[in-house]
């Protein structure tokens, strides 16, 4: 694990990080409440409710279940869970083929250390380096960050875990007799090599329907082995830079369709810059908190921060880890009074979004602030500025907030807002 987390940075030129100082530039942007989750370790306090979904995701594809028809045995996935969340950009992004001018690159989404350095933003960031290092077949869990909305299922700080699977012919003809006589790949020239809506160009159909299906069957099986066999998961077609095809697979929880995870079979170039040769093979990437929250029934995601022992006492990872036991709902303990309050401003010309208003509201109420939601926009038909209203629910996990608290933090958040991002207030 990391060490606690540093002392402030040493000089304003710096930013310290798990420990390290790192140079700031015009591109730097972590702000002091995410920099104080780094080192938090969540993934190794025992009995904490991440630290069960991540052992169990192990136990389920490590352990040879009985009663269970694995398409492909053994499963021996390398568990990689201790590498630094300060990445290069060329780790979090152009090893994966992300394109220079992809969205998620910019300072908007990402958290940058500074102009080469980010803090990952998945835990695909390690796909090339596991890969050279030579695993068939590898686990990587983390904690991630994303500047990102605010309500019960996103925080700037989250948990995933990648999963890597590789196939040579011959590991995929040993559990899928029908590819023995078939080649995997195409070669260039024949009719049928290229790209289609099911496949990549290198890889024949009949490869890549095979591989995703071993995909899609390891994650239905998943799916089972954490929330049982009455668990309802359906596919959603999905675009990742790095896989194709690409999957989302969505749980239905309370009512509603909740995105888990992201998949897709691995894009052969990503293959052969990490210098594998010969093999194809599909990944995975999950949010732990998600699956985490439809297990035990925890309905905020920030409450996975809490230092209050009422927290973590809830959960047993022994019993979590018998074969077949039921997971035990959380029970809230207590819920404090709620307090909304909407601000409403004109946007300066250029260079105001959203996820700048919701870091500013992290960064002045932290985790007072339950859900901050845009309920109104509308561009003035004369002077074509642009209105936006948000509403910001506060609600503490520990105590009832006071009136006096929270117009205090509305306050601050309404003069910052001006101040510093130039809104004009309405
Ligand atoms: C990815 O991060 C891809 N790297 C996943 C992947 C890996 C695809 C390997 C293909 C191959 P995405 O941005 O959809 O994809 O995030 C994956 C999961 O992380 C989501 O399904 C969700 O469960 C979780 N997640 C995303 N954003 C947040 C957030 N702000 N808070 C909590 N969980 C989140
Ligand atoms: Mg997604």
């Amino acid at each position: 694990s990391h060490p606690a987390n540093p002392s402030p940075s040493p000089s304003p030129d710096h930013i310290t990080l798990l420990g390290t100082a790192y140079p700031r530039d015009r591109w730097t942007n972590v702000s002091p409440s995410i920099q104080a989750k780094l080192g938090r370790g969540l993934l190794t306090v025992p009995n904490h409710p991440l630290r069960i979904i991540k052992l169990r995701i192990e136990q389920y594809l490590n352990e040879t279940r009985p009663g269970t028809d694995p398409l492909l045995a053994p499963r021996a996935f390398a568990i990689v869970d201790s590498l630094s969340p300060v990445v290069t950009v060329q780790q979090n992004f152009d090893s994966l083929l992300v394109p220079a001018d992809h969205v998620s690159r910019q300072p908007r989404d990402t958290y940058y250390v500074n102009q080469n350095q980010v803090l990952r933003c998945h835990t695909s960031a390690h796909q090339v380096q596991t890969l050279r290092e030579g695993h068939d077949a590898v686990l990587i869990a983390g904690d991630v960050f994303r500047r990102d909305e605010i309500d019960a299922s996103h925080y700037p700080a989250f948990h995933q875990m990648e999963g890597i699977r590789l196939f040579s012919h011959d590991t995929l003809a040993k559990y899928n007799p029908e590819i023995a006589g078939s080649p995997i790949f195409e070669q260039a020239g024949s009719p049928t090599y290229g790209e289609t809506a099911a496949k990549q160009k290198s890889h024949t159909a009949l490869a890549a329907a095979v591989v995703e299906r071993d995909l899609k069957a390891t994650l239905d099986g998943l799916a089972r082995h954490l929330f049982g066999s009455e668990i309802q998961v359906r596919w959603v077609d999905a675009y990742f830079p790095f896989t194709h095809p690409s999957w989302e697979m969505e749980v239905l929880f309370h009512g509603k369709w909740l995105e888990v995870l992201g998949c897709g079979v691995v894009q052969q170039q990503i293959l052969s810059n990490a210098g594998v040769e010969n093999k194809l093979g599909w990944a995975f990437g999950l949010g732990l908190e998600r699956l985490a929250m439809v297990l035990f029934g925890i309905p905020d995601i920030r409450l996975f921060w809490s230092t209050d022992s009422r927290f973590v006492s809830q959960f047993s990872e022994a019993a979590a880890l018998n074969p077949g036991a039921n997971a035990v709902k959380f029970q809230e303990f207590s819920r404090f009074l709620s307090r909304s309050k909407d601000t409403t401003f004109w946007l300066p010309s250029s260079g105001f979004e959203d996820n700048d208003f919701f870091e500013l509201v992290r960064s002045i109420a932290s985790d007072l602030v339950e859900n901050v939601q845009m309920i109104d926009s509308f561009v003035h038909p004369k002077t074509g500025r642009t209105s936006k209203c948000f509403r910001v629910t506060y609600r503490s996990y520990e105590r009832d907030l006071s009136h006096e608290e929270v117009n205090l933090l509305h306050n601050e958040i309404r003069n910052r807002l001006a101040a510093d991002l130039k809104v004009e207030l309405r």
